[in-house]
């Protein structure tokens, strides 16, 4: 019997089963004891593998097929009525033609299967700000981390009641069986058969044939960012591709931070930073998704609308982010990392190295294999609740009051450590412009730097210069309580291809000179690119960073900001006409300042 009388749920699980033709129908309560069942469940089928349950309780590893590692960004859809709606950079399909296909796919996709309906809260259960999706799943794989990274169950049916409304996600890793046919550890479908596809006018995501993370997860990537960033966009809030911190000062003033960063650029590491000055402490939000609406008292307010985090493995250590490893001790699941002879799991750039063990891909494994051992997108999930230093308030209804917002991207070379922008219609041209190196979150990015606007070029539902004309607009709402907007670039180099700043929990004395900043207690000068910190005023001291890597962390090299115009321009021509009229005064007043 189903656990609602929801008459919207009721009819599309109805006919979502009519069409997929699943063996039997589960309703996800949400329960310890359900994902216990559900993990155990695939540990028996062979899908993962416990790990040693003395080093790591209660947690598992999953190998997925070596074609299904990762986002998909060419086959994920944006399916407005109007292409340019769309916008340049994202996929475009008629939403008819696209489901006509898709109808086609998921005919009897779930034969053999169980089809599972996850009732899941985006945003704490109490809170005005979350948004209700109903995910349905044949993956327990998917079941299992929506568990963990949504909150799931009796609890959400409860708030959705018998009239309320939700966010249908359909899901399907697309490899019906035949009677008899055993199933593979991995089940997904071939690449051409892929598709990630969201109806932004119709509050709908549908994704078939992969079973990976943000193409799975639909929570996470499809519904908090892509359906929420449009309905953000109609509905006057933000949905934003950032991690939240509350970093509280000695004097126990707390200032909020939400940053947007390209994958890979540590945007976890700093989510969990430790600081390294002196009576800091900064706490834990949400390290990848922030909602935020005006509060009644004008301030902008964001909640983490995860409850769990699905972070990139290799590369994590007690060295890069002490929190995240206290995180994943117990209860987490683990895709496609080393498992070792102890049955631990491991992954390139953890602590102590891995001698031996099983590769991602099921193999034998040395460091002398030649090919990493862990997918170098490989994930970990784990509960919020496991981080030590979770802010007390992360699952505050009303969110937290943003003071700062941060932005950024990975550059050796070229965009200082830190830059203030003049106003807020400087930091929207900033973020817009804002590029990185390449990533292994997403398969398909061709290039190594690519221009990344908000970190929301893979997550924006809808045409990105309208993004940008809402950001504008939410100034003038917000007035004098806008967050002022800052930007960072923790990576550059000097011209031997030395990092030039230790980063990790040293970057709390850059984002002290922020607070102070928001105070109006630290100096700045302004360069043609924006204010920069003035001589003495970002924190040094116990610092081993020499005056000549201090000065060209900071130096403003016009000749190489003038060269990076004519793409930035290119770029901005991508959009035509629908590129706001407040971000050509930006750009005009960006040659100006380099004296072009
Ligand atoms: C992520 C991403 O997985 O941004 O968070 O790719
Ligand atoms: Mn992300």
């Amino acid at each position: 019997m189903a656990p609602t009388r929801n008459k919207k749920l009721l009819a599309w699980v109805e006919e979502i089963q009519a069409l997929c033709k699943p063996d039997e129908v589960y309703w996800c309560d949400g329960s310890q004891e359900e994902y216990d069942r559900i993990v155990e469940g695939t540990v028996r089928s062979g899908a993962s593998v416990r790990v040693n349950p003395e080093k790591r309780p209660n947690s598992v590893l999953f190998r997925s097929a070596p074609s299904d590692v990762a986002r998909v960004e060419v086959r994920t859809y944006i399916a407005s009525r109007k292409e340019e709606d769309a916008g340049p950079t994202n996929n475009w399909m008629d939403p008819d033609e696209l489901k006509k296909t898709m109808r086609v796919l998921y005919d009897g996709c779930m034969r053999g299967r169980t089809l599972y309906v996850i009732p899941f809260c985006m945003g704490p259960i109490d809170s005005p700000i979350s948004k209700i999706g109903i995910e349905i799943t044949d993956s327990p794989y998917v079941v299992a981390n929506m568990e963990i990274v949504t909150r799931v169950g009796t609890k959400v049916l409860e708030r959705l009641g018998d009239d309320g409304d939700f966010i249908p996600c359909l899901h399907s890793v697309g490899a019906p069986l035949e009677p008899g046919q055993k199933d593979v550890p991995w089940p997904c479908a071939p690449m051409e058969q892929k598709y990630i596809s969201h109806f932004p006018e119709e509050n709908l995501i549908w994704s078939y044939g992969s079973g990976y993370g943000g193409n799975a997860l639909l929570g996470k990537k499809c519904l908090a960012l892509r359906i929420a960033s449009a309905m953000a966009h109609r509905e006057g809030w933000m949905a934003e591709h950032m991690l939240i911190l509350r970093f509280t000062s000695p004097e126990g003033r707390q200032y909020h931070i939400a940053g947007a960063f390209p994958s890979a650029c540590g945007k976890t590491n700093l989510a969990m930073l430790q600081p390294t000055i002196p009576g800091w402490k900064a706490e834990c939000i949400g390290d990848d998704i922030a909602w935020m609406k005006i509060a009644p008292d004008g301030s902008l307010r964001a909640i983490n609308p995860e409850s769990g985090f699905f972070g990139v493995a290799p590369g994590t250590s007690y060295k890069s982010n002490p929190m995240a490893m206290e995180s994943i001790r117990e209860n987490a699941i683990f895709t496609n990392c080393v498992l070792t002879d102890d049955h631990d799991i491991w992954w390139e750039g953890m602590d102590e190295p891995c001698e031996h063990g099983i590769d991602w891909k099921g193999r034998e494994w040395t460091p002398a294999s030649g090919e990493p051992g862990a997918n170098p997108n490989a994930r970990f999930t784990a509960p919020c609740r496991q981080c030590p230093i979770i802010c007390p308030d992360w699952e505050a209804p009303d969110g937290v009051p943003i003071d700062i917002f941060l932005f950024g991207g990975r550059r050796t070379h070229v965009v200082p450590l830190v830059t203030e922008a003049f106003d807020w219609d400087h930091g929207v041209y900033l973020a817009a412009t804002a590029a990185s190196e390449k990533t292994a979150a997403a398969l398909d990015v061709k290039g190594t730097i690519r221009r990344d606007p908000f970190a929301m070029h893979p997550f924006c539902g809808y045409n990105m210069a309208d993004y940008w004309q809402h950001w504008f607009t939410m100034s003038d709402r917000l007035g004098g309580k806008a967050p002022k907007i800052f930007y960072v670039n923790w990576f550059r180099k000097n011209p031997d291809g030395r990092w030039l700043w230790p980063g990790f929990g040293e970057n709390s004395r850059v984002l002290k000179w922020m607070c102070e900043r928001v105070d109006g207690k630290a100096e700045a000068v302004d360069t043609p690119i924006g204010r920069l910190p003035a001589d003495g005023a970002l924190e040094l001291e116990g610092l081993d960073v020499s005056a000549e890597d201090w000065a060209e962390l900071l130096r403003v090299d016009v000749d190489a900001w003038k060269a990076e115009i004519p793409e930035v321009e290119e770029f901005m021509a991508r959009f035509g006409d629908r590129v706001p009229p407040r971000m050509r005064t930006q750009m005009a007043n960006a040659r100006k300042r380099l004296g072009l």
